[in-house]
């Protein structure tokens, strides 16, 4: 297992410097933030990127998320043309040795919360969803009141979005997704990078959209679509988990021994009433996860992909991007290698990898 971080770009208060300082941090998740969704991601590009991590003396291992447009999830015509662009940016990316992949299927929004920096009794701050309230949010001018997303789209183009997602219903979202991977799988194949398909979050219909990504049978359904290994799953299981009846452990031992999962975000939530959450300190105490159990299961499919701390809370003061803080994901990272030395099977005598 290798232990990673997600770095924002040069624009992100927490430098690649402050991440190189967290212990058993190797590894950097990235993206470019500067391309319009569905061009292509140039070489030259990607390796500057590249450049700037490696001159910090961290991999870059990742790349989360190269955005899949709308009109692929909607399945219209410009899709072959926008699907060839995206098959140019895995060829790119796999010419740089950058081999795992991140994106998602969730139309129009992907993840989405009813509250920022919910303030906790600690006085630490968090993300919260809450079902009937985000049930509430008027998106008829736009998405101005929905928290994250307020410049995102205008009110026009999110109507044009809405009103076309009403006529894809949730076979049609699966059949336009396996359309998509039965041309991108085989080329991240040739690239040598293996792609890793991010859960829904929540791992439910939002706003009436469908959204397909959310439980077992899901991820199942999805690995069949095109079974080839590098058509695998990120297991985010904060996403997984705002659903209590996903069996978060069992899950990863299942897809983790078919060798189908390139990529763990490992993220605790405290499920409140059904369909209420909100984002907990890693370790398994404060929340509805059971981190150890899951990472038991890592150990014993011998993960030897990379993982990192999903969103952490504000502490000890900091303000930044809410949920990528450096000191509660710095916790995190420090929390999860701890169990992964602690679960260490005795007879692999102490090495700190595989
Ligand atoms: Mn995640």
């Amino acid at each position: 297992m290798q232990m990673t971080f997600r770095w924002y770009g040069l624009d992100d208060p927490v430098t690649l410097r402050f991440i190189k300082q967290v212990p058993g941090v190797t590894g950097i998740v990235s993206a470019l933030y500067d391309v319009p969704v569905g061009e292509v991601w140039l070489k030259e590009s990607i390796a500057e990127l590249k450049g700037l991590i490696a001159e910090a003396g961290l991999q870059f291992s990742v790349i989360e998320s190269i955005p899949v447009h709308e009109d692929i999830k909607l399945g219209r015509p410009t899709r072959d043309q926008l699907i060839e662009n995206y098959c140019q940016s895995i060829q790119n990316m796999g010419a740089l040795d950058i081999t795992v992949l991140c994106y998602n299927f969730m139309p129009v929004f992907d993840w989405t919360r009813t509250d920022l920096a919910f303030r906790l009794p600690d006085d630490s701050t968090a993300l919260i969803y809450n079902h009937d309230l985000l049930a509430k949010i008027d998106l008829s001018n736009g998405t101005g009141e929905l928290p994250g997303w307020a410049t995102a789209y205008t009110a026009d183009e999110l109507n044009g979005l809405l009103s076309a997602y009403r006529e894809v219903d949730e076979e049609q979202l699966w059949g336009n997704l396996a359309y998509f991977l039965e041309r991108v799988v085989p080329v991240a194949t040739e690239s040598g990078v293996v792609m890793g398909i991010h859960p829904d979050d929540p791992p439910w219909s939002i706003f009436g959209l469908p959204r397909i990504i959310k439980n077992e049978s899901a991820l199942q359904r999805l690995l069949g679509l095109v079974d080839s290994p590098a058509n695998g799953l990120t297991f985010c299981t904060g996403s997984l988990g705002a659903d209590p009846d996903n069996d978060l452990p069992g899950m990863v031992q299942r897809f983790g021994s078919q060798g189908r999962i390139h990529f763990a975000h490992n993220r605790n939530v405290k499920v409140t009433p059904e369909k209420c959450f909100q984002e907990s300190p890693h370790p398994s105490a404060f929340g509805s996860v059971d981190m150890r159990a899951i990472m038991q299961a890592y150990r014993e499919v011998g993960f030897t992909g990379p993982m990192r701390p999903d969103h952490g809370r504000m502490i000890w003061g900091e303000t930044g991007r809410p949920g990528y803080g450096l000191y509660d994901r710095a916790l995190g990272a420090t929390y999860l290698l701890g169990l992964w030395e602690g679960l260490q099977h005795p007879e692999n005598n102490g090495g700190t990898d595989g």
